[in-house]
This record gives C-alpha cells, structure tokens and sequence, in this order.
C-alpha cells in the first residue's frame, strides 16, 4: 500500500466521503474474489478506503495516490451485480483495476467526475475497457489478458457520457454497443425549453451527456437529442428495478401500509427501498384471519434477504433462492411459498405523477409570470408572505420577497445554480420571477408545513419509528448537500418541511446569504440562530458542512423533543457561555442512547472530530434496522 507521508496529508483536504462496496483487486493469483463495504474518502492527493466499525476507529484498508490513476470511468455492463450496491465505477491505477460499486447513479456520477478532475493532469490512459474483467475475460472485448489494451478511446473530461451520435435508424446495432449507456423512460416528458426533447413512457434513449446531474442529454431512435429531466430515467441495466411496476424507490414502511390499506385487496403488495441502503422490502396486505384472531386486514413486511457475498442468491420468507430480485417476485406472484399470502396485486405510486424537476425545464429557471395563478396565503418567512399558487397545473410555493429583505442581484445569480440542486429530500427550488416587483421565489409545496410545527402539532402520537424516520430524512438531504459542497448555513427544524406522505424534507438552504437584516446575520443579532450554531460560527463566521452537523444535532434533539425550543429559559449570550464551558444540551426523554450519542458527536467542539452528513446516515440507518 503506498501511501502519502503525514506532512503532505496535512495539506491533503477533504473532496468526498462515502459508503461504497469494493471488489478486491485481486493482486495476487490466490487473492479471494469478494465484496466489502468500505468508507471511501477522496482528498486532494489520494483515495483511501476503511474499514468502519460502529462507534470504533476506522481501520484503514488502502490508499491510492492520485497521481498513480490512469482511468477513471463508469463501468457500462448488463451483468447482475453480486453486491447490495448496484452501480459500478472503475479506478485502474498502477496496473491494477479497483472496481467500486455506489449505491444509486448519481452518487456514482459525482465521484467518477471528481476523481477525473483529480487526475486530469496525469498521464492517462488512451483506451479502457468500458465492461468488467470476469472469469479470465474482458466482457467488452473477449480479450484474455488482464492488462490488454483497452477496446474504447477513454475521455478524461467526458463526465462518463458520449458525444452525441449521428442519426441512424440502426438503432439495435447501436444499443448494442457496450460503451453506451442506454437509459428507459419511467414517464412522459413534454418539452418546456427550446433544448429539452420528448420522452415516452417505456422508450429507450442513448445517454450523450451528464454533465448536468439534473437534466441529461439524451438521443432518441430517431436521432434526435436534447435535455430531459434525470429523474425521469432510468438506466437499463439487469439489476434495475425501477421499470418495474411493483417497485417504489422512495416509500416508507408508514405510507407502504396507507397505500396497501387503500388497495384494500387481499394480495396487494410493492417492494421498496428498506432504510438500510441496497436493502428492499416486500410489504403485503392480507385479510385472512390471524393466528392470534385479528380478522382485519393487515400488512406485513419482509426484507428480501442475501445469500453470503460471494454469489448473492436473494430470498423471502422461505429459502428459495434466486439470482434476481425480478425473478424472486415472479416466483411469489405465483406461489405463497411461505409468505402470508401469495403477491397478487403490484401497488405503485408515483407512476402516475412524475417527479419534481430540478427547474421547470433545462434552460427555465426565469418563470413567465403569465402563467403562474396566485392562490391563498399560506404563510411568512424571512422573505416575505408565501402564497399557495400554481405554474401551469403545477401545485407550486411561492414567495413573495419584500422590497429591501433580499440581494436580489446576488440571489439571482445563485439561484441557477439553486435550481440544479434536486434530491428527493430537498425542497425543490424550481425557478424564480424577476421581471416585476416583487420577486417571487418558485418551490415545491409542502402540504403538512414546517417540521418544528408539525412535531408540536403531532405531539404524543409519533412512534420511535417515525421520529428517527424524520431525522434520516433530513440526514439524506443533507448528505446530499454534502456531497455538492454547499452548506446550509441554517439548518433548523423550522427551516425543514413536511410532504403530504409525511417525507421531510431540508428547506431554505443557502438562503441566509441574500438576507439583509442585520439582525439576522450579525452573530451578535438578536434573530441569530444561535442555538442552532456550532462555536466557530459563532466566534468566526466560519461555516462549513461541519457546522451544518453542528446544527443537525441539535436538529435531532428538537426532532425527540417533539419541536420544543433548545434551551428554553436561556438567552442567546448564557448558551453562547454554556457552549464554551463545554455543556451540551441533555438527552431528550423519547431519545434511545444511541441517537443521543449521535447527537453529542455532532457537537464535538473541534468541526474536524464530528461526523460527516454520510456517516451519520450510516449510523441513524443502523438504528433503523435495529
Ligand atoms: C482481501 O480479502 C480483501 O478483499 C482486501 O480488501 C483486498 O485488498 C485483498 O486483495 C483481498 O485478499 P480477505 O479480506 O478475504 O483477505 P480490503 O483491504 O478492502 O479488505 P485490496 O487490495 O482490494 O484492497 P489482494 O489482492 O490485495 O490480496
């Protein structure tokens, strides 16, 4: 392992951090061939992986100079993946090929495109191999020797995408090219800019660019190529489920059982993501009686369970075993084999309703005022009022920003790049109105309001279930804001927002920037979130992903708390005392112990001794299981 001295990893910083499975580079002829779980971290001078042990030091496995990387790509392949994570990259450094596998696309894209911006000045390779090296093969190219020259020209800039195609209507000889990733249509897309092309629902595309992670560029069979919204598609490949009809990405076990309960038919049953990353759940209604006499419908869940690393089988109830998921539920589509019932009736949601957009269209984040309906008030915020309206048949929020509370110069400079933020737990920023005065703010509408209300409102009736669902939630959102580098800046259960299916979601994020209140921003101001802030802000405005933690923290106390204020009889100057005599907030009643600790990690004094948002996940995820 070779690995940089201690005084240049000082200089090293931080880039990415996260959870992948790796396949052992099999260094050796004897070396085994297997899969494990590691904490990836990319610096600005290498690539070191982990071994993590909760609440222990990690173990560091490996560490690869950046300077020794000749290629970095996405692996393009058809082939089932033996692990939970499904979505393979590939690092050839000295002469070896290190194959990590990311749990969804677009955390596979950002690291694919820092690792190439790291590596952009060393001498690179010419040509890879765009498949995996299998059982003594090249899958692209049917070359026997491992170091073969590769069969496809690399493009160190190309952000894992192609140059588009000339049109051809040869379009299977095209599709079949093992270099291309071809992506499926999980719904109809009308063009709303003058670059943005058409989708139908089920077609296939070819992926031509992916440098933007929200909208792609796509060709169609017919050649023709433009931008579609990412969450849209999905990439063909044997292990994705998405096509499925029975499959709902991001459904919790609550809002699983209210849409099956509503089916209200024997058999009715989805698979869906569990909490634990790579890990799916079969949740099945039945109205059969119980063993211990309930005659009312009911719901159970099963984890679809793994055979060990080597060559995952998966499994339900009963050991018959499968090579796929897909098959696994064909097979229970037919056969109760052991579950309560047999699975008769696919449940999906979102099928009918396509995702949020990361922007109306690729090129519209300035909205035609003429085509937005103003509704009822719905509430004020920092900016302003915040009315219900609607863009087009789009149920939309929109903030009205008061003359003088806002840059607005600086904020709509920003805001393009606000518009491309898009993730499930985010409160999507679609566009913004700056033609007339005042400017309007276009965002996703949550129906159940802010977090911090809503707790108040519900107190008492949230199960451990929920109240650590909510605090994932938010974990998720910022892990993602994490991984893009942008920083909050005021993370705080009231700056957090309740879906209608009860999904939180983190809001106003970055907006601190653009307030012009100084009573706001000042840390001496008497509208600082001081409670929420971690001591370096406090002291020397330095904000960072770290503070944000700081911040989640206390974020999660307010979450089992059930929206009670955070050192309610102390002013703002006695908890700013209280910080630095090292006093932290205590453990809320309905906190288990392992959330409380996670909480006083999050409030380490030093910003470099707390957890990354990734961590953290990983941790609340564990519990979740528990
Ligand atoms: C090991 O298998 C681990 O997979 C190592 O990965 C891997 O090293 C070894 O490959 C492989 O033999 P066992 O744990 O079963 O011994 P990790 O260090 O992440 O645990 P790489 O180089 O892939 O990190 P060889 O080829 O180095 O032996």
């Amino acid at each position: 392992m070779s690995c940089l001295t201690a005084a240049s990893k000082m200089s090293a910083q931080i880039i990415l951090e996260e959870f992948f499975f790796k396949k052992s580079q099999q260094k050796r002829r004897t070396s085994p061939c297997n899969y494990k779980q590691r904490y990836f971290v990319l610096s600005t001078e290498d690539l070191t992986y982990f071994e993590y042990r909760p609440g222990k030091k990690p173990i560091l496995k490996g560490c690869i100079e950046l300077s020794h990387i000749k290629c970095v790509e996405i692996v393009r392949t058809e082939m089932s993946i033996p692990c939970k994570y499904k979505y393979p990259f590939q690092i050839l450094h000295d002469s070896y090929y290190l194959y990590v596998f990311a749990p969804d696309n677009d955390c596979r894209q950002r690291w694919v495109r820092a690792l190439k911006e790291g590596t952009k000045n060393n001498t690179l390779a010419l040509m890879y191999h765009p498949n995996f090296w299998v059982d003594g093969k090249w899958k692209c190219c049917q070359q026997n020797e491992k170091m073969a020259r590769g069969c496809i020209e690399y493009d160190p800039n190309g952000n894992a995408s192609k140059k588009p195609l000339p049109p051809t209507p040869d379009l299977q000889r095209r599709f079949s090219d093992p270099g291309e990733m071809v992506v499926v249509a999980l719904h109809d897309f009308i063009p709303q800019g003058a670059q943005d092309i058409a989708l139908h629902k089920y077609e296939e595309y070819i992926v031509t660019d992916t440098s933007d992670p929200s909208w792609w560029m796509v060709q169609d069979k017919n050649g023709q190529v433009g931008l579609v919204p990412r969450c849209y598609i999905v990439e063909k490949s044997a292990d994705s489920l998405e096509i499925y009809e029975w499959y709902n990405k991001d459904v919790t076990r609550a809002k699983a059982e209210q849409l099956l309960f509503q089916e209200d038919r024997e058999g009715a049953f989805m698979v869906r993501d569990s909490r634990h990353a790579g890990v799916y759940t079969v949740s099945l209604l039945t109205k059969a009686p119980g063993s211990n006499g309930e005659n009312h419908p009911r719901v159970k869940h099963y984890q679809i369970r793994e055979t060990g690393a080597e060559e995952i089988k998966y499994y339900l109830a009963e050991k018959y075993l499968f090579s796929t998921i897909p098959e696994l539920i064909h097979y229970h589509q037919h056969n109760a084999a052991g579950l309560i019932t047999r699975l008769r009736h696919p449940v999906s949601t979102g099928r009918e309703t396509a995702p949020m957009t990361a922007g109306f269209s690729s090129d519209m984040w300035e909205v035609d005022p003429t085509e937005l309906t103003l509704a009822e008030e719905v509430g004020s915020g920092q900016f302003g009022v915040v009315m219900l309206g609607y863009w087009r048949q789009v149920k939309v929020a929109v903030k009205m920003v008061r003359e003088g509370a806002m840059s607005e110069e600086e904020f709509k400079e920003e805001a393009r790049v606000m518009t491309r933020l898009s993730h499930p737990k985010l409160v999507q920023l679609y566009g913004v109105c700056t033609q007339q005065a005042p400017m309007y703010l276009l965002f996703e509408f949550m129906e159940n309001g802010c977090l911090s209300d809503y707790l108040r409102s519900k107190k008492g009736t949230l199960s451990q279930e929920t109240l650590l669902g909510m605090c994932l939630d938010v974990c998720e959102g910022m892990a993602y804001l994490e991984s893009t580098n942008f920083i909050h800046r005021d993370l705080a259960a009231r700056n957090c927002l309740v879906s209608e299916s009860q999904v939180v979601k983190v809001s106003d994020f970055g907006m601190t920037r653009f307030v012009l209140d100084d009573q706001y921003t000042s840390s001496f101001g008497s509208k600082f979130p001081v409670k929420w802030s971690a001591p370096e802000v406090i002291h020397y405005s330095k904000f960072s992903s770290k503070s944000d933690v700081w911040s989640f923290g206390v974020l999660m106390w307010e979450v089992y708390n059930e929206g009670r204020m955070p050192y309610e009889n102390r002013t703002n100057g006695e908890v700013v005392e209280a910080i630095s005599a090292g006093l932290r907030l205590l453990k809320p009643r309905l906190a288990p112990e392992m959330v409380y600790q996670l909480m006083e990690w999050c409030w380490k004094e030093k910003p470099e001794d707390r957890p990354s948002f990734a961590l953290l996940y990983h941790e609340l995820a564990t519990q979740a299981e528990l």
